[in-house]
């Protein structure tokens, strides 16, 4: 099976890079096999920290591979369950971080959606052109695009189809960071390192909490993380990170 999808490892930090640069990282069914399995992987070692998922200079994804969906009917779709995984990403315990350069489109600016956190190029160009193409976005697109940018520009971008600047993003809320062209990938890295250094599980847990501002009712959400910082402060690490500052030195996490 040919690599579609690249594992390194930098202490606590793992990047996982698309491969398929000769289709703009176009996410086949064969590549979002390897994504997922590589990311539940790495998810399940305690040793990593922080996920950075990249592409390459010129696109982080173009989308799903029109050339396959071409050849599928609806019934295939359906029973090939291709959408579960995208759930199992939304599932990862450990933060992943969306380093997008170039074209970020279709399924591809789903994935990124799907991300804890996007980390961009000046250069990066986000769109959901799927009507374009005479589908729509199916893996998140129209709620998670939504939610990030409001109704107004959701729309525009999902009805006409043009693409956002990494500038236009960062304003609308969709990107956290913009960063010089050739620069991308390292912010990304410093970006995970910094996340990888805090305590595991409040970390774990308050981008759970996150997620639940994100996807569900203001009150819930209140009641959710007001029970995970219960959660949080019964750790070791909690009693480490709070005795850590009052004695003035560098708190030791271990994740327990
Ligand atoms: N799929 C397959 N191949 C692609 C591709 C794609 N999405 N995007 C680019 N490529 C290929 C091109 O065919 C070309 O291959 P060769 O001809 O060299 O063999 C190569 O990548 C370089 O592309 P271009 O020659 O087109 O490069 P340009 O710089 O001229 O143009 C472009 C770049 C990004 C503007 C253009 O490639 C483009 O418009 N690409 C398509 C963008 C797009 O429409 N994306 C949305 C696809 S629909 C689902 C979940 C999600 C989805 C569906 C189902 N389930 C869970 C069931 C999502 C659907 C979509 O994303």
């Amino acid at each position: 099976m040919s690599e579609l999808v690249l594992t390194e490892r930098e202490g606590a930090i793992a990047v996982v890079t698309l491969n398929r640069p000769d289709a703009l990282n176009a996410l086949s069914d064969a590549l979002m096999e390897q994504l997922v399995s590589t990311l539940l992987e790495l998810d399940r070692d305690e040793e990593v920290r922080c996920i950075v998922l990249a592409g390459n200079d010129k696109a982080f994804a173009a989308g799903a591979d029109i050339a396959e969906l071409a050849r599928s009917s609806a019934i295939d779709l359906y029973y090939q369950r291709r959408i579960e995984r995208w759930d199992a990403i939304r599932g990862l315990w450990t933060p992943l971080i969306a380093a997008v350069s170039g074209y970020c489109l279709g399924g591809g600016c789903e994935l990124a959606l799907a991300c804890d956190l996007i980390v961009a190029s000046e250069s990066a160009k986000f769109g959901q052109p799927e009507t374009g193409v005479g589908v729509l976005p199916g893996a998140g697109g129209t709620q998670r695009l939504t939610r990030a940018v409001g109704k107004a520009l959701a729309m525009d971008v999902i009805l006409s189809g043009r693409f956002l600047s990494a500038d236009e993003a960062l304003a609308a809320g969709l990107v956290a960071r913009v960063v010089a062209e050739g620069e991308w990938l390292d912010e990304a890295k410093r970006v995970a390192q910094e996340i990888a250094s805090k305590a595991p599980i409040a970390t774990r847990l308050a981008k759970e909490a996150v997620d639940r501002a994100y996807e569900g009712p203001l009150q819930l959400g209140l009641e959710y993380e007001r029970r995970l910082l219960y959660l949080a402060f019964a750790s070791d690490d909690a009693k480490e990170g709070l005795t850590a500052f009052m004695e003035k030195r560098k708190p030791e996490f271990k994740g327990r």
